[in-house]
């Protein structure tokens, strides 16, 4: 295979500073004419301009208006020898894109046309040196039947427009802000548009539409109001302002990742634009607003500052990860959000970086970019520029993101450029910080305390583990929020900052008459594995007294990993279980009681710590085991504090439906209460689940009730499951909802269920979201994909190797769950080796796949 390394990185030998784009639009047979201003590159000059390719054939290429056919094809690639410092390029090309299923170039989604180019479609387009570090000033004309097409969209302003000839008209587009490829962005189709506006600081007014299918406009008012929200808090917290007169979104339905910055026309996955309550959980609604915000907040941290190349990709996204949790934790519970973003980490990252796949930040190579759009460069990437915050404080930090922007303003940047803009602007050293860029995997950071006289000292030991291509590591600057509480007053004498930057270090603190108790890494400060040898007692204390929201969740989450995962390996004597689940139920119950707490929050205290999350700390691991006894416990707690859990689900289910925090902390609250009590009392539950369902006036109670009943195998299952399918009908997003409830159910015919369901008349291959609510549900879903007779492995397989003539980056996406088979008891992890060794055997594999198979293989 073509392995792409990051220190090969040269300039490109040609740039582009213009491109003419005309499109003669049609679903099957798209022509494009392409005319390249094309001049040497003085930092790396040479003859032959490579115009990049990727399933494409030039029709006709000329060079300063006459005809050549002197170019020649490298692969994919399209060669022509230049003599000049200065050309003009045109090529012709024609692409189907109804045939396009990869969803990658241009493509047809349901009658319209609109493209996706990130990281590396513009190619499936035309010819063109497809690389972020050439900057063009796009020009695009379209044509097409007025009809199919009425809504003709591109980047930046619209110049011109006419009529044509049959039935056609025509549209020009002019984006006046250089950019690469990978951010041109077409629609055409039969849309319409929901209406605001925007002032920016400095008076320019800025018209915003949503263009959405007729029918749909009735669902775009939260990520109006979403994208308006964005605009003012980047202008209020990073000092950014937007720069066209016009920032419009397009949803489509067929779309391979969440939504896609184009400068001046994100296109949007309809799951994260459409929202209403009858549809929309809150959890979508937030997802709304985060991705909307994300999208938008690229215009500064990945368009107007673009990455160098595609290892840079974190410099852009990281960051802008970053820049949204910030912005919803500003327009929400900041605690509530700290601890969603740490829950996704822990399930979807750490258990990156501790497997096959496991890479820093910033990759060193890569066979297809397309398998680095991951948890580690997104949701990691941002952690890491959080420490830098936690290093800075929020005044400096902004010092070096104004610096960071000012210097590098229309630049393709590296992250080593973020990184010495922060610490010119912040006036920080980060010179050993920048090993977070270099090293993959978790570090775990060992705690010892020692107390003497009135002074307690903190050992603190790190370790970052071998991952694949780094046997030996060096020690990270790991920043450790911590506090050192007094047992007598529940008090703490003031947060110290540590930051732990060698293998082993000890940390003194005096003034401690008696041993306090410790909180550490608090907030999450650094996105690392504490292992402290905390009684149940000291945690059971931090979570019911520690200030930090975010110390007291991960004291109640540490309760509970410690008691699963001793259970887990069978070291629990009958009285160490005993006394180990009354520890844990009286933590509960003092959550349940406490008047001082929100119900959002308190929502989040009583979620337990999520299987992905404890197997890994089990390694060796028995998915089966794991799951035993997690819902033993949830059974015990449901018994035991069942009138707590009735009552609560009694006054939660009286609180009206508004969209403010303490309505939405009670529909929390009130799925926590049936999930507790399905095990406990399932007649009961099935009872108030369906009572739920019924009354329900908001999808956030009609999902909860529902996913309970998915669980159950009671009368009101089939009766709930089908009246939903039959409310919904014909509304894909929601459908998704009923293929995903059944597919991660609790329920022991799970596996059975997701079986049956591929072949239910709504599935289809074709549509990623549907893949994913059926298949993504069921591999993370360990009843489904730890199934002992290794069915759950088979099945995920078969649909990779059925997907992946279709959409090889959506098929790719499923080989990670197979790749963790090292750290699977051996009977499972034999029958995961074996199906991966079965996809490897199949000739003609994409890229995509092929590349995270022989890693997961190694
Ligand atoms: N920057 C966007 C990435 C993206 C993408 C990547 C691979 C394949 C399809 C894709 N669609 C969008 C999304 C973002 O992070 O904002
Ligand atoms: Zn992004």
């Amino acid at each position: 295979p073509t392995v792409i390394n990051r220190l090969d990185y040269t300039p490109p030998a040609w740039l582009v500073p213009q491109i003419a784009l005309d499109f003669a639009l049609s679903l099957d047979a798209t022509r494009v004419l392409s005319v390249l201003s094309v001049e040497r590159n003085p930092a790396n000059p040479a003859p032959t301009l490579r115009l990049n390719g990727d399933g494409i054939a030039a029709r006709s290429v000329n060079v300063d208006g006459q005809p050549h056919n002197d170019w020649r094809m490298d692969g994919a690639d399209l060669l022509i020898d230049l003599p000049g410092e200065a050309h003009t390029v045109t090529i012709e090309t024609v692409v189907n894109p109804t045939a396009n299923t990869q969803l990658s170039g241009l493509y047809a989604s349901g009658g319209m046309l609109c493209t996706q180019c990130e990281a590396e479609g513009f190619r499936r387009i035309t010819f063109f040196p497809d690389r972020p570090d050439v900057l063009s000033v796009y020009t695009v004309k379209m044509a097409g039947d007025k009809q199919k097409f009425p809504i003709l969209l591109s980047n930046g302003n619209p110049v011109a427009s006419g009529e044509g000839e049959d039935g056609t008209h025509w549209a020009e587009w002019h984006d006046p802000w250089p950019k690469p490829s990978y951010l041109f962005a077409l629609v055409a189709g039969d849309l319409v548009a929901s209406r605001d506006s925007f002032t920016t600081r400095s008076g320019r007014k800025v018209d915003l539409a949503i263009y959405v299918r007729a029918g749909d406009e009735a669902r775009t008012d939260h990520a109006m109001r979403s994208l308006i929200a964005s605009m003012e808090w980047d202008e209020e917290v990073y000092g950014r302002e937007y720069d066209l007169d016009l920032f419009n979104i397009v949803a489509v339905s067929d779309f391979n990742a969440g939504a896609m910055e184009n400068k001046g026309l994100n296109v949007f996955n309809t799951r994260y634009i459409l929202a209403d309550p009858e549809t929309a959980t809150d959890g979508d609604y937030d997802a709304v607003e985060g991705v909307v915000a994300h999208e938008y907040f690229h215009n500064w941290s990945g368009n107007r500052v673009t990455c160098r190349d595609w290892f840079q990709l974190s410099l852009k996204e990281g960051f802008t990860v970053l820049r949204d949790q910030q912005f919803s934790a500003d327009r929400g519970s900041a605690p509530v959000k700290r601890i969603e973003d740490v829950r996704i980490l822990r399930a979807a990252q750490f258990p990156e970086d501790s497997g096959p796949l496991a890479h820093p930040i910033r990759p060193d190579s890569y066979q297809e970019i397309s398998n680095f759009y991951t948890a580690t460069v997104y949701n990691k990437g941002a952690e890491v520029i959080r420490m830098m915050t936690v290093l800075a404080g929020p005044e400096r930090f902004r010092k070096g993101t104004d610096l960071y922007f000012d210097r590098h303003d229309g630049e393709a940047a590296t992250c080593e450029d973020f990184v010495k803009a922060i610490e010119d602007g912040a006036g920080l050293d980060l010179t050993q910080f920048r090993r977070w860029y270099q090293q993959a995997g978790t570090p775990r950071v060992d705690v010892a305390v020692a107390h003497a006289g009135d002074t307690v000292t903190l050992t603190l030991k790190q370790t970052v583990p071998p991952t694949p291509g780094q046997p030996d590591k060096q020690p990270m600057v790991i920043p450790l929020r911590t506090a050192l509480f007094d047992r007598a007053t529940g008090k703490h004498d003031g947060e110290h900052l540590i930051v732990l930057a060698e293998a082993e270090q000890s940390f003194s603190f005096s003034g401690h008459a008696t041993p306090p108790v410790l909180s550490i890494n608090r907030g999450f400060s650094a996105p690392v594995a504490i292992a402290s040898p905390v009684s149940n007692e000291d945690l059971v204390f931090l979570a019911a007294h520690d200030d930090d929201p975010f110390a007291r969740y991960e004291a109640m989450q540490q309760l509970v990993v410690q008691h699963l995962v001793s259970a887990v390996r069978g070291e629990l004597s009958p009285a160490q279980r005993d006394a180990g689940r009354k520890a844990i139920g009286e933590a509960f119950a003092a959550v349940l009681a406490d008047g001082a707490l929100d119900d959002l929050m308190r929502g989040e205290l009583v979620i337990l710590p999520g299987e992905s999350y404890l197997h890994e700390q089990l390694a060796p691991v028995d998915p089966g085991k794991v799951r035993a006894e997690r819902e033993d416990l949830k059974r015990w707690l449901g018994e035991t504090l069942k009138a707590e859990w009735t009552t609560l689900h009694d006054r939660c289910s009286a609180v009206p439906y508004s969209l403010d925090a303490a309505a939405r902390g009670a529909r929390k609250l009130k799925t926590q209460a049936l999930v507790y009590l399905a095990p406990a009392a399932p007649t009961e539950a099935a009872r108030r689940a369906r009572a739920q369902y019924d009354a329900a006036t908001n999808m956030t109670d009609r999902q909860g009730a529902l996913m309970v009943l998915a669980g159950l195998d009671v009368p009101e299952r089939a009766v709930a499951l089908a009246d939903f399918h039959q409310r919904f009908a014909g509304n894909m997003l929601v459908i998704d909802k009923w293929f995903s409830l059944q597919a991660g159910s609790l329920h022991p015919d799970a596996l059975a269920h997701v079986q049956a369901l591929a072949g239910h008349p709504d599935f289809t291959l074709n549509n990623p979201n549907r893949v994913r609510a059926l298949y993504m549900a069921a591999a993370a879903n360990p009843g489904v994909f730890h199934d002992a007779s290794g069915a759950g492995y088979r099945m995920i397989a078969d649909l990779i190797l059925q997907l992946d003539p279709i959409n090889g980056n959506v098929a790719a996406r499923f080989v990670p769950p197979l790749g963790r088979w090292k750290k699977i008891e051996p009977a499972r992890a034999a029958l995961m080796r074996a199906e991966l060794e079965r996809i490897a055997a199949q000739p003609g594999l994409s890229r995509d796949v092929r590349e995270q198979v022989s890693k997961s293989l190694e």
